[in-house]
């Protein structure tokens, strides 16, 4: 007979279901597994995790979930959520803010402990040095675990609204894909001159890594809301835009990720800030809400 209540439930087996499992069996803690398709945790039951029907995961000592989305952990919670009163949920799904507010108050409404998770790792990273997970909402929970957190990354607590780790993770992210774009861009510049990714990429790594040095100025100024500084200007920048364009059109390149910045570029001048600081581009994205 298993004693779930010793046990930690990981809901979902898929790729970081299974590493957020394994690093709980490599450290020797009791683990019960569940996945809507059965077979996935055969790996990790030969290791000593048990596979148990979702009823009785929601019977653990904590019930960790990792599905695709939002939904899919409605699907899986909803039917079970009478077991789940009195006990706690700690929800690494990806989901939006106000998606992970709405499990939050679920949860609330049904006797349920919630905190909501932000993995900002891949699955090989998990267990490793330089992996991340944000957490927000119960304060309690999260001191609670924080020993078992740390088994699979540094944790970070973002307060007691259950949407901010999402919030963090999603506004990084949406940073980093800007970034990758750039970075193919780049690359397709060059590959039509014979020059290679890897080439490219060893010169690209370093400098966009400095260029990374400036944030913190940045963000004092889009802080203050002032863009008369002495920084670079949006007609100065517009000119720069338009040359890496024409330089990509040569090339036989769409300058694709270009373009959208000189749309939010254009939109300030229009509205009159040519001579102000190319930061107030975020005065464009605002008005987009
Ligand atoms: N993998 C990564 O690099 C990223 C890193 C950042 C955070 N994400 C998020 O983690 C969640 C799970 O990601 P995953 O990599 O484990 O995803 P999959 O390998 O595709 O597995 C998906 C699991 O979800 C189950 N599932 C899907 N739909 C349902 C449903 N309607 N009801 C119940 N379970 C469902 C699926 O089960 P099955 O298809 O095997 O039956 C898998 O267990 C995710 O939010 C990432 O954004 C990972």
């Amino acid at each position: 007979m298993t004693d779930m209540r010793a046990r930690v439930a990981v809901l979902g087996m898929g790729e970081m279901g299974r590493a957020l499992a394994g690093a709980l069996v490599g450290a020797g803690r009791p683990v019960a597994v569940w996945n809507r398709t059965p077979g996935k945790a055969d790996a990790l039951v030969g290791r000593g995790a048990v596979e148990v029907g979702v009823r009785d995961a929601v019977t653990a000592g904590l019930v960790v979930v990792c599905l695709y989305d939002h939904a899919s952990v409605h699907e899986t919670l909803d039917p079970v959520a009478d077991g789940l009163r009195g006990r706690t949920v700690v929800n690494l799904t990806t989901t939006t803010p106000d998606e992970a507010r709405e499990l939050a108050k679920w949860a609330d409404a049904h006797g349920i402990a919630y905190l909501d998770g932000a993995i900002m790792a891949t699955p090989p990273m998990i267990g490793a040095p330089g992996a991340r997970i944000l957490y927000s909402g119960s304060r309690e929970v999260f001191e609670e675990h924080r020993e078992l957190f740390g088994l699979w990354a540094d944790a970070t607590y973002d307060g007691a609204d259950a949407g901010m780790a999402s919030l963090f993770d999603l506004a990084m992210l949406a940073g980093m894909y800007p970034l990758f774009a750039g970075f193919m861009h780049g690359a397709a510049m060059l590959q039509s001159a014979g020059v290679t990714a890897a080439e490219f990429a060893t010169r690209a790594a370093p400098f966009l890594a400095a260029m990374t040095g400036v944030f913190p100025q940045i963000a004092q100024i889009v802080d203050g809301g002032d863009y008369r500084g002495p920084g670079q200007s949006l007609d100065w920048t517009v000119a720069a835009l338009d040359a890496i364009a024409r330089a990509s059109r040569e090339q036989g390149v769409e300058p694709v990720p270009i373009d959208m910045v000189r749309g939010l570029v254009r939109r300030q001048i229009e509205d009159g800030h040519g001579a102000e600081d190319f930061d107030r581009i975020i005065e464009g994205m605002r008005a987009a809400t």
